[in-house]
């Protein structure tokens, strides 16, 4: 129904910087050439000494991802020292807060100052190059300055999203060790504080690392202090010059580390380095949302996520954007807000998430017809697979079905948009993330890792290197081999399916392992078995997705109790209130189902695939149960589903 074409309109083709014949020679010479592709997009950033080597890169034995590997630079020099002479007044970002009268810009000029200032007052504290720095902030400009001042230092940031549990925060901080947690007293998010400090403390109960943490005044909040240990970011920044040496710094040296949830164990440290993701952050963000100097740019993600890392911070201001951040959510305090902030800072191109599309959806076109929207160009979606339906609407309501939609496809561990269309190059079908990028060479396999060719459905791997591929998992290059290039040898397996198309158009289908996708966040199903195990009232707990119409998907946990426990509502209450407060609200279980047993095979195995079809209510096509250690546990669980 959905593989209606929708042609690049005439008057976007005409202007574009990339048409479709622009965009064919582009993929033939990446794909030819790579070194004398990126040779020739390289200059996009700033060189303190430009690169001799493009790309040594083998997918092979312990793998080996190298980008511009003799380059030296810094990615706070691209951000803000090179836009200083020539657009130095120009703002570099509007601040929206979560109160509708509460709003800020800031120029690059002052960005400049605030990221010098912290830089000064991190090293007074010992900060240095290679050092980990972890970012508890919520969305407001200091996140921003803490990223690009510990760019300019050279430490590794690590931001941990907002919404994430004490013990969460705790976990990320003890894996890579930081020496320093920069955060706020509170957060504001739709009416409500978030109580940051508080949760940081209770954290760093279990964070010997941590020597120092500065703390941002936001809502002015009561927080303790530790004598010591806290510091006021104005009490250790006011004071500093507000100029700072950028370090000098290797393109493959770190630039940051970002957790993410996998199929197994704890949540991995995706490390990316510095060259070839700002390369790879500048090219995509000007060529997918076809950026034009002077425009408003916002998206609407958290910089907690990769979507902000990338498409808030270091591509938009890479390209000497206006970038808009905004502190709040979509539904306050109305359902137009979104609408209404696009019409206030005359917004050009707006970039958010199916999961907001579809809940404004429900709410009907009115909240968005009383807002004008005239200043919009581009639209963009990311975060998981957007439906037919919630893309046509968002196409014909938001965008008078004037503006192109760029469904973007990506994951923490590639650093930017792989799969999208180019507004003037590319035509859009509602519900297909289209065409690679020039530089990216998707491919389908089989469960034997054999390449599919032509209109097939498989999973989807990428062939060769991108500059802003991840570079390995933080302190465990093992890991990284055997998660992503082991499963189907020498190709990176992105874990998730894909459908091609007769006009080789890519339908991304979703995750393939055990790694589901709550309103565009992901949660690996093992990280909420394990929260919900160390109750001690539960005995087993499986944990899966279960198709879910405003989150795409819910999380569904299926509960062995220990013997003697009784199945109460109230203890049911008690274990969603559990995994809150164990990993954070965004995993809050949408159905506990109580399970007497679960289906496995005879070797133990929990068959997750029956346990899916239960959850999704399909319980027609069980398939093969033949395996099954004892088949009497499916039919319980079958006339026993919640829902
Ligand atoms: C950027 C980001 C990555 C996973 C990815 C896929 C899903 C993201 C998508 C999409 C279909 C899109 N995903 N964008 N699925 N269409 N346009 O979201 O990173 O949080 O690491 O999630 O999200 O399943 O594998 P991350």
């Amino acid at each position: 129904m959905s593989d209606a074409l929708i042609a690049v309109k005439p008057e976007i083709a005409a202007k574009a910087r990339i048409d479709a014949a622009k965009y064919r020679a582009m993929y033939e010479q990446a794909e030819k050439d790579p070194d004398g592709f990126w040779r020739g997009e390289m200059n996009r950033i700033a060189w303190m000494k430009a690169p001799t080597k493009i790309k040594n890169v083998d997918f092979h034995g312990d793998v080996s991802i190298k980008w511009f590997e003799d380059g030296v630079l810094n990615a706070s020099v691209s951000c803000l020292d090179r836009h200083l002479a020539t657009r130095g007044d120009q703002v570099a970002i509007i601040w929206e807060g979560d109160d509708p009268k509460s709003d800020a810009k800031v120029t690059y000029r002052q960005l400049h100052a605030q990221v010098c200032r912290l830089t000064n007052g991190l090293r007074e504290l010992g900060v240095k190059k290679g050092d980990r720095v972890c970012i508890y902030l919520p969305m407001i400009v200091e996140a921003a300055v803490a990223m690009l001042a510990c760019a300019r230092i050279g430490a590794i940031h690590s931001i941990v999203f907002g919404g994430f549990s004490p013990d969460s925060l705790a976990s990320r901080i003890q894996d890579s060790e930081c020496s320093v947690l920069i955060t706020a007293d509170q957060g504001r998010r739709g009416g409500r504080t978030v109580p940051l400090k508080t949760n940081a403390d209770e954290a760093l109960k279990q964070c010997p690392s941590i020597r120092h943490v500065v703390v941002a005044k936001n809502t002015g909040g009561d927080v303790p202090m530790q004598a010591g240990r806290d510091i006021w970011w104005s009490d250790l920044c006011d004071r500093q010059k507000d100029t700072a040496e950028p370090e000098p710094m290797g393109a493959e040296d770190p630039l940051f580390i970002l957790y993410t949830s996998g199929s197994t164990g704890k949540p991995k440290g995706v490390l990316h380095t510095t060259g070839g993701y700002m390369v790879w952050a500048s090219f995509t963000h000007e060529n997918v949302f076809d950026y034009r100097d002077g425009e408003i740019y916002w998206c609407t993600a958290d910089v907690g996520w990769v979507t902000g890392h990338t498409y808030i911070v270091y591509g938009p201001l890479a390209n000497g954007a206006t970038t808009l951040m905004f502190e709040g959510v979509p539904n306050y305090p109305s359902v137009s807000r979104f609408w209404e902030v696009i019409d206030k800072h005359q917004v050009n191109i707006f970039y958010t998430a199916p999961t907001a599309i579809r809940a404004l959806m429900r709410e009907g076109e009115a909240p968005v017809k009383k807002t004008s929207r005239k200043s919009l160009r581009i639209l963009g979606s990311v975060g998981e697979p957007i439906n037919p339906e919630a893309w046509l609407w968002y196409y014909r309501n938001v965008g008078d079905e004037r503006c192109p939609i760029v469904d973007t496809w990506w994951q923490t561990e590639t650093g930017g948009i792989l799969i999208s269309p180019l507004p003037g190059a590319i035509a859009q079908k509602p519900g297909s993330a289209t065409l690679p990028l020039p530089g990216v060479k998707p491919a389908l396999v089989d469960g034997e890792g054999k390449i599919i060719e032509g209109a097939a459905e498989g999973n989807l791997v990428l062939l060769d290197s991108w500059p802003g591929q991840m570079r390995t998992i933080y302190g465990d290059h093992a890991r990284f081999g055997q998660t992503y290039f082991s499963t189907f040898k020498g190709m990176y397996f992105t874990g998730d399916g894909a459908r091609r198309d007769a006009d080789g158009y890519y339908w991304i289908t979703g995750r393939v392992d055990d790694v589901i996708n709550v309103s565009g966040h992901r949660m690996g199903t093992a990280e909420i078995e394990s929260a919900l195990v160390a109750h001690p009232k539960v005995a087993e707990a499986a944990v899966v997705g279960m198709p879910h119409d405003l989150k795409g998907q819910g999380i569904y946990c299926y509960v062995t109790l220990k013997s003697g426990e009784e199945p109460t509502e109230a203890l049911r209450k008690e274990l969603v209130a559990w995994v809150r407060k164990e990993i954070g609200p965004i995993a809050a279980p949408d159905a506990i189902q109580w399970a007497p047993g679960l289906p496995k095979t005879r070797s133990g195995k929990i068959m997750r695939r029956i346990l899916r079809k239960i959850a999704a209510n399909e319980t027609d096509g069980l398939g093969d149960t033949s395996t099954l250690a004892d088949p009497t546990v499916v039919q319980d669980l079958i006339e026993n589903r919640v829902g």
